[in-house]
């Protein structure tokens, strides 16, 4: 209790010495790139980052938000040296019993400017603490809508929720159908440009001029359909990809553009189509995700027999994905990677020791590299949970109750990082710093 109170101190004071005021943008304040890493400010910048989806949500001046929590969450994470926000920009209203509500979008072309405003204000508070966003403007996943929801709109079929028919195969196949359904592409389009070419209505500035804005992400995990998606089916993919992120470029010529990929385990597992998805030059750098629970290699319920296998894969991922970077001579970055807390437990009373062991093996893969000089740009932890807290017995999410980090296709506590994990944000403040230390 004492190294928490201490800690909590400490980054008080740090968030509060550090706040800095919203001031006009400078061309070097935006991020680019240069010799496959970033730059911002004539800097080196590595990303030591969280996912925070719901930012815009708690953003939100209505009673979906909690500005006044969203403002100490934002101290907090600034305090530990997280500086970049992974974000969902937008959601699509739907029947889908686990995907939040209420959404930004409640129909095509009818859009919640309340709740939409709730991303200006949290744009607002990220620039006085100068930190940086990841804007996705779509989800491959239900959670929030999502491109099921688009086919559900254009199409008429019905929104597929995978928590309720279990037959996740079916649903990537059919949801990869987006990228070829022209009326679903062009609201989503329409969507795009709201929201590259807005007004922040709290600074009043263009978001295309908003240098804490350091990409804006295609979507959240697309894939090209399933694990053995066809030829045709990976073509459309690659080509989805090219023209929707040279659309978003051609609406702002100041921020990076990414696709939001897993990687491998997110491309039928062929390098070959993952490269040619991130060649074209409207894609700015690579993304990947490293999830060895949700992709077998790890078995809570055996964590000492399972445990060499899933970190062996792990490194073997982390390390690959670096090559494949360099092979197209671009930044990438780790933008999500969690694991369940010891038990398995979704209370946030149980230990994360497992988790923080996992953590240090990734952000030492990173910092090592990154410190050598490799394209590896930082890092995203899924997810920050921060003061949120489950209110219900089952640790599922109803509308009302605090938003996490785990969304509400999964059970609240499953890989949130808690205000209350001390040992984890301790792990996340020492490889913060080693990052922010690299110069080159
Ligand atoms: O919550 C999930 C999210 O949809 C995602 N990737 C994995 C997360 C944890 O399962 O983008």
């Amino acid at each position: 209790m004492n190294k928490l109170v201490k800690f909590c101190a400490a980054a008080l004071m740090v968030s509060a010495c550090g706040m800095v005021e919203a001031a006009p943008a400078a061309n070097n304040d935006f991020v680019t790139v240069k010799d496959s890493h970033f730059v911002r400010k004539g800097r080196a910048y590595y990303i030591a980052g969280a996912n925070f989806w719901y930012g815009g949500y708690l953003g939100a001046a209505n009673s979906v938000g909690d500005r006044a929590r969203l403002m100490k969450e934002l101290d907090n994470m600034r305090a530990l040296g997280i500086n970049n926000l992974r974000v969902l920009a937008v959601s699509e209203k739907t029947e889908m019993k686990s995907a939040v509500r209420p959404a930004t979008t409640s129909a095509p072309g009818q859009y919640d400017e309340e709740l939409l405003a709730g991303l200006d204000f949290l744009m607002a508070e990220v620039a006085k603490r100068d930190m940086t966003v990841v804007i996705y403007l779509n989800n491959f996943w239900q959670w929030s809508g999502g491109m099921t929801q688009y086919l559900n709109w254009f199409e008429g079929t019905p929104a597929l929720d995978p928590n309720v028919t279990k037959d996740y195969d079916t649903y990537m196949q059919k949801t990869a159908g987006f990228y070829r359904n022209a009326a679903a592409q062009t609201e989503y389009r329409n969507v795009i440009a709201k929201i590259v070419k807005r007004v922040n209505t709290v600074t009043g500035k263009p978001y295309s001029d908003d240098a804490h804005i350091l990409s804006w992400q295609l979507a959240n995990e697309p894939r090209p359909g399933n694990g053995k998606a066809t030829p045709e089916e990976k073509a459309v993919y690659v080509k989805w990809i090219d023209e929707v992120a040279g659309y978003i470029h051609s609406l702002d010529k100041n921020h990076l553009v990414s696709s939001g990929s897993e990687g491998l385990a997110g491309s039928a597992h062929d390098a070959q189509l993952y490269l040619d998805a991130h060649r074209t030059k409207n894609i700015d750098y690579l993304t990947y995700h490293l999830w060895p629970k949700n992709w077998g290699w790890f078995d809570s319920n055996n964590p000492s027999g399972s445990w060499d296998n899933a970190i062996g894969k792990s490194r073997d991922y982390l390390n690959s994905h670096i090559e494949l970077a360099k092979k197209l001579g671009k930044p990438i970055v780790l933008e999500e990677f969690g694991l369940d807390r010891d038990g398995p437990s979704f209370s946030i009373k149980a230990s994360t020791r497992l988790r923080d062991r996992f953590y240090r093996e990734v952000f030492d893969i990173i910092a090592t590299r990154a410190g050598k000089g490799d394209p590896i740009a930082g890092f995203n932890f899924w997810a920050w949970g921060g003061m949120g807290r489950a209110a219900n017995a089952d640790f599922w999410w109803k509308p009302g109750n605090d938003f996490v980090g785990d969304p509400p296709q999964e059970e609240q506590g499953l890989y949130s990082v808690f205000d209350s994990d001390v040992s984890s944000l301790l792990l996340i403040k020492e490889y913060a710093d080693r990052l922010h230390a690299i110069k080159r």
